[in-house]
């Protein structure tokens, strides 16, 4: 007998266990969702106006669906922020502040975003990160997955996880993932992890195509999360000279209550590192564009692309030496605001600026989908702003860390540290001062905006909650072998 292929072989159990696991599906009507996912993306794309980065392919998403100028996290950083997106709940209400902290341990019973559509007889398929992963650490394992979500799993892994000791590390004290590392690497983009998940998505969307089965597939991608590794043609599009260092932070760190900040000055980077390691970032931008756009020309050259929802989405932002700072987990506005793109059959092109929060998405793609969709969601539907992009949009955005709280509306940024800001306060003006750079909430003058600010915040989120560390549920080992056949390899 011919040995199983260890990918069949996967995708058997799996759709063995679905059918004891779920109840007798109605069928599905409405179109197809393919979720694509970034990792550490911020905004830095064309079609948000960067002046250098290049990204032809989600720019042409962008011109075939919504762009959302103004899309905030619920909370900067991995894990808290997918699964408030893919449950449709506020970190507050899942209790997820943390890396670590299964939702399931939280809220056990709740319904995500794809268990909901596997109920309403689609096929859910996750290809790589949509639930949080360790990165690089957990490439190739499940990383912290939700089994019950998908019908099946992939968890590709490639040489960009390989050779660790060849990253150029400009701070080798810090583990690596956090490290301000990137490799300029050899070899096709294909074997590069995120090459693999477009691959593997590829392969799943011919399937779907084959079999006709209305599908739900989230495709994960792991970079520009750190360290920076990409193909050299990537990092040959932007010359190092064309690079500016970071602006002098000296305005901006003026009147600023210290928990607004993480590390120390550019952690310590000398110029010429900086812009290396804004280099690296760019360069994995642009890689990660080219495996989107693999992407999105096969689900067009089979024909799907008129009968699929398709949405962009990073998890947040990343500051890229915006206020002397690296990484994310800060409330300033590059490390909340993230690119979201939405293009959905029959519904508009544009640019819809008002201020939308990722708790929207999951009522927004189970009405296009016409997926009825569960009570007590935090968010609201954004099929107006999907049917108009210019509808008037009077909601604020909110965001929050372990410590702080922020909320953004069509012109302020405010945040609070500590409880009703016990521990500092800012106030921005983005009409007047889109780069953060003078904190007014030291000024008398803008005593009533504050007030009014601070009022829709504290109605919206908690004041900030003692954070226990609850027991992470052993759901997974933390590493297992990835599901890529040897010949694939
Ligand atoms: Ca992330």
């Amino acid at each position: 007998m011919k040995p199983l292929h260890p990918l069949a072989l996967v995708c058997v159990v799996a759709s063995c266990l679905s059918a004891v696991a779920q109840p007798a599906a109605p069928a599905a009507r409405g179109p197809n969702v393919l979720l694509i996912m970034s990792d550490d993306l911020n905004n830095n794309l064309g079609t948000y106006g960067h002046p250098l980065v290049k990204s032809p392919n989600i720019d042409r998403l962008a011109q075939r669906g919504v762009r959302f100028d103004h899309a905030y996290c619920q909370f900067p950083l991995c894990n808290p922020s997918r699964a408030s997106m893919l449950t449709g709940l506020r970190p507050d209400q899942i209790k997820i502040y943390d890396l670590d902290t299964h939702f399931r341990s939280t809220t056990p019973d709740v319904v995500t975003l794809p268990q909901l559509f596997r109920r309403h007889g689609y096929e859910a398929v996750r290809i790589g990160k949509i639930y949080h992963y360790g990165v690089p650490s957990e490439i190739g394992s499940p990383g912290s997955d939700d089994p019950i979500s998908w019908d099946k799993t992939v968890n590709p892994f490639g040489r960009d996880t390989e050779n660790k000791d060849r990253l150029i590390n400009f701070t080798p004290q810090v583990p690596i993932g956090g490290a301000l590392a990137y490799r300029i690497d050899d070899g096709p983009d294909e074997e590069q992890t995120d090459g693999w998940v477009a691959t593997m998505a590829i392969r799943e969307l011919a399937r779907f195509k084959a079999s006709g089965q209305p599908f739900f597939l989230g495709v994960g991608f792991y970079r520009p999360h750190l360290p920076f590794v990409a193909p050299k043609k990537y990092f040959d599009l932007y010359p190092l000279d064309a690079i500016p260092a970071p602006a002098d932070p000296t305005e901006s760190l003026r009147n600023v209550p210290a928990p607004a900040f993480g590390t120390p000055l550019f952690a310590g980077l000398t110029p010429k590192q900086q812009r290396l390691i804004i280099r690296g970032y760019y360069a994995a931008i642009s890689f990660v564009d080219a495996q989107v756009g693999r992407v999105l020309e096969e689900l067009e050259r089979l024909g799907l692309a008129d009968n699929t929802i398709v949405v962009f989405v990073s998890d947040h932002g990343f500051l890229l030496g915006e206020h002397g700072q690296w990484w994310k987990q800060r409330l300033f506005e590059e490390s909340i605001r993230t690119p979201l793109i939405i293009a959905a059959p029959g519904r508009a092109h544009g640019a819809a600026v008002h201020p939308v929060e990722f708790v929207d998405l999951y009522p927004t793609i189970t009405e296009l989908a016409h997926v009825p969709a569960p009570a007590g969601l935090a968010g609201r539907s954004l099929v107006p702003l999907l049917t108009r992009p210019d509808t008037p949009w009077p909601h604020a955005a909110f965001s929050q860390t372990s410590t702080g709280t922020a909320i953004r509306t069509d012109r302020w940024a405010y945040h609070e540290w500590g409880a009703a800001g016990a521990d500092g306060k800012e106030l921005y003006d983005h009409v007047n001062d889109p780069a953060e750079q003078h904190n007014l909430a030291g000024d008398p003058a803008y005593a009533s905006v504050i007030a009014e600010l601070a009022e829709q915040l504290h109605a919206a989120l908690q004041p900030r909650p003692a954070l226990g560390r609850p027991e992470r549920r052993p759901w997974f080992p933390k590493r297992s072998p990835g599901y890529i056949p040897d010949e694939d390899r």
